[in-house]
């Protein structure tokens, strides 16, 4: 039988079998009156990780940013993001049809940032007629940019620029610890002078639920009422969270083989014939490429996925692969050699 390779998400990884009897062994309480042990603990462990005064479990990363959005915004108001951002593209417009914001995209540069004059001149002056900017959210790593880190200084920079003219900060910092691997510095220091954070233990620290925002002790507050209000209070979900403490004592410091193996990927898909990728710019865990000219994104993945390999379509001529546990370095040689074949085959035919 054919080995599926499915490269599709870092979403798709199980729990791992000390998580499941972590699971199995968690203390449990009522987490709406706060009295669940594990997710306590687990909430503890994040805001000590995250630098910030306190945290919030919830179910989803989009449920960590919807969050953000109605905690730090009043309908009406206007929040600023990237073109290319995941709230943007993939919330299904949540910050505006339950927060009320507008969404102001300024261009995503091809590393995931954004230009400061951009931000400025997104920025409202005090008018009648204006809507207040509220809010910057930056990515970190960034999806569709391609899994790139913004830099510890971009980050200190633009958020200073943000708060100059009173705009809150919020990382979604889905694959914060990536970026801190990548940069080898402690995720604490990623998100030092934004206001909130949140981070998914679902992706690719293998946990089989969950997200967590990160910021002030009164932001927490706030956030869990509104959590709360959306129907995210969980009950008994330290369960999920005992998954979720093991994922951040035990699987960060292994991204850096899920780093390597896209970059791996990334190399030997730039030795393919026709294949365009740039792998020199392949930071973290995902790799974009575009398929041979005459062939459309869609086709080709169709074409891989009888062959076992199994990746994303991202729109346009666009493909992306991202590395996870569940991905070896086998994978990615056998990966590889089927793509090259199908490149072969499909170009060939043209
Ligand atoms: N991203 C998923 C899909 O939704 C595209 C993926 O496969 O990459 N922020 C970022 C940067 C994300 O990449 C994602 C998920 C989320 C937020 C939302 O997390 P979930 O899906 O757990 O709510």
């Amino acid at each position: 039988m054919t080995r599926i390779i499915d490269l599709r998400s870092d979403t798709k990884t199980l729990p791992t079998p000390v998580m499941r009897k972590a699971m199995y062994e968690a203390e449990v309480g009522d987490d709406v009156d706060g009295e669940d042990p594990s997710i306590n603990r687990l909430e503890n462990l994040a805001a000590h990780m995250l630098g910030k005064g306190a945290a919030l479990f919830t179910p989803s990363g989009i449920m960590s940013n919807l969050l953000s959005v109605l905690t730090h915004t009043r309908p009406g108001d206007e929040i600023v993001l990237g073109s290319e951002s995941h709230i943007f593209w993939y919330e299904v417009g949540g910050a505006s049809a339950l927060g009320g914001v507008v969404m102001c995209t300024v261009p995503n540069e091809a590393d995931g940032t954004i230009e400061p004059e951009n931000l400025s001149l997104a920025i409202r002056e005090k008018d009648m007629d204006f809507p207040r900017t509220a809010l910057l959210c930056l990515e970190n790593t960034h999806n569709r940019c391609g899994g790139t880190v913004l830099p510890v200084e971009y980050t200190d920079s633009i958020s200073a620029l943000a708060h100059q003219h009173g705009l809150k900060v919020h990382i979604d910092g889905a694959r914060i610890f990536s970026a801190a691997v990548y940069l080898g510095a402690p995720a604490s220091r990623l998100s030092e002078n934004a206001d909130s954070i949140c981070f998914c233990l679902s992706k690719n620290l293998s946990a089989p639920v969950g997200s967590i925002l990160c910021g002030s002790e009164k932001f927490i507050a706030t956030a869990r009422k509104w959590r709360r209000m959306l129907g995210g209070g969980m009950r008994q979900a330290g369960i999920l969270a005992a998954a979720g403490i093991v994922a951040l004592e035990t699987m960060i410091e292994r991204l850096a083989e899920d780093h390597a193996n896209a970059s791996r990927l990334a190399f030997g898909l730039a030795q393919i014939p026709g294949l365009a990728i740039q792998p020199e710019k392949v930071q973290t865990n995902i790799v974009l490429f575009e398929p041979p000219e005459g062939i459309t994104a869609e086709k080709f993945i169709l074409e891989l996925n009888s062959h076992g390999i199994m990746l994303s379509y991202m729109g346009g001529r666009k493909i992306r692969a991202v590395t996870h546990r569940m991905v070896n370095s086998e994978d990615i040689e056998a990966c590889l050699k089927h793509i090259s074949r199908v490149a072969a085959g499909m170009t060939g035919k043209q």
